[in-house]
């Protein structure tokens, strides 16, 4: 899904990922270059002009989160400006305030409809609910047969209509059967229109009236692109649409219409269809797609925790000092303290792009248990001097440490090549050789 828009984004990103500082200049460099990924993925130009105005006056007005590289920060603009694009926050189904709640599914011939409705009535069904299905489709004996064959598929009751009956008078007999079998929801399956004249929006409107739906659905082909878009607008003229199902996810749909759809019309995505089976249908979360979009879940996921964890930290002039590599003992320490609260080490690191192919240099798996278990120990048992100035530890201060640690000076002297090692990768990282990634982590 996605995945040339996502390629292009994490692109931009590297291109940001040496600099110490980023500039307006290099900003707008990036501006223009996410612009130009998001017109390609077909994002409605509206749609990129407002993120990109979004993105600058985020990334300007900005505090400086000190525990942030400077391209993290960026990452986390974008994809605050992408979650809020994309809706926001997450948006269920509304349920009647007394039973059956009717969801009318409307949309463009070959969207999706039929395979939609069954989804979700599987979908509901799991969550407790007693669905049923009315196809309220006179144009196509099939349309009707598609369903019922779902229905039994999935041993989900269906109404079956007379052909011969208009829509209104379908839906009618629907709500009719839902009462009878005490349904709890009724998903409408309806005509997909090739283009919407004024003929069928008036269709529409006397099915609307009939059902006075709690939701009305538009299901939307996401390959279609702007197509999609401007079909929901056109949908909108004629019944006031509550949420929008986009299909076909699974497919090379571009982005373009998942980016633009929710900030043209106003509506919220509810669900994507992600293939053909019943089963194939996700809730749709802004902040989860925005992160599969920008192809870095496991960052945004680090830059949280970095957060929350090192607000309030003086990263900078540790990071100087990583730089000059005059980090001491004490920072080590301290960086251990903090990074141990947010997760296992390795994992940690195995998060950061970049820095997985230094993981077997640093010898992280070793680090995390073993060798942390008598860290703190260690470390405490060292005089001030010793900690700021590890060179000065000979044999005798080495059995000294032990001794008050309660280690052995082999796992003494092996702390202090730990640390040396890691000062070394460290300082190597941060000055940009070796990685086009500036972590932030000791
Ligand atoms: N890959 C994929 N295919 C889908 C998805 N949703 C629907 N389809 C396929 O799209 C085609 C059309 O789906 P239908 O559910 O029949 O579409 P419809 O809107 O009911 O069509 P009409 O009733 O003719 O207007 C079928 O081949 C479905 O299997 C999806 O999320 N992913
Ligand atoms: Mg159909």
């Amino acid at each position: 899904m996605f995945d040339s828009l996502t390629d292009k984004l994490q692109g931009v990103f590297q291109r940001l990922g040496g600099r110490g500082t980023i500039t307006e200049k290099d900003l707008d460099e990036a501006l223009r270059e996410v612009r130009l990924a998001l017109l390609e993925a077909d994002v409605n130009y509206k749609v990129v002009r407002e993120f990109i105005a979004g993105v600058r006056e985020r990334a300007l007005g900005a505090e400086i989160t000190k525990s942030l590289t400077p391209m993290q920060q960026i990452i986390d603009i974008v994809n605050q400006q992408m979650v809020e694009t994309l809706g926001g926050g997450y948006t269920g189904l509304q349920k009647a305030k007394s039973p059956p709640t009717v969801i009318m599914i409307v949309g463009l011939k070959g969207s999706g409809k039929t395979t939609t409705t069954a989804k979700l009535a599987l979908h509901l069904r799991r969550q407790g609910e007693s669905p049923l299905m009315v196809a309220a489709d006179p144009e196509r004996v099939a349309g009707a047969e598609q369903v019922e064959s779902l229905g039994k598929q999935l041993s989900i009751p269906v109404a079956v209509m007379d052909p011969s009956a208009s829509p209104a008078q379908m839906a009618k007999k629907g709500l009719d059967e839902a009462k009878r079998i005490r349904a709890s929801t009724v998903i409408v399956d309806t005509v997909g229109y090739v283009q919407l004249d004024d003929e069928d929006k008036s269709e529409l409107k006397t099915l609307h009236k009939t059902l006075s739906p709690t939701e009305v659905i538009l299901v939307a082909d996401a390959m279609t692109g702007q197509e999609a878009v401007h079909a929901a607008e056109e949908y909108q003229k004629a019944v006031p649409l509550s949420g929008l199902i986009l299909t076909k996810l699974d497919g090379d749909a571009r982005g373009g219409a998942a980016l633009s759809i929710r900030a043209v019309t106003g509506v919220p995505i509810k669900f994507v269809g992600m293939g053909e089976k019943a089963d194939a249908l996700e809730a749709f979360y802004p902040d989860r797609f925005a992160s599969r979009i920008l192809g870095m879940g496991d960052l945004l996921t680090l830059i949280e925790k970095a957060k929350a964890e090192m607000t309030d930290m003086d990263v900078e002039s540790l990071s100087q000092r990583m730089k000059k590599g005059s980090l001491t003992l004490d920072d080590f320490l301290e960086q251990y303290q903090r990074i141990k609260k947010m997760g296992p080490i390795p994992q940690l690191l195995g998060m950061i792009p970049g820095l997985s192919q230094i993981k077997n240099q640093l010898k992280v798996e070793e680090m995390d248990e073993s060798f942390f278990k008598h860290v703190e120990a260690i470390i405490s048992s060292m005089t001030k001097e010793e900690r700021h100035n590890p060179d000065i530890i000979d044999g005798s201060r080495r059995r000294r440490i032990a001794r008050g640690s309660g280690t052995s000076p082999a796992e003494v002297n092996r702390l202090l090549k730990q640390f040396h090692e890691a000062k070394r990768v460290i300082q190597m990282i941060s000055t940009g050789r070796g990685s086009k990634i500036t972590p932030f982590l000791p």
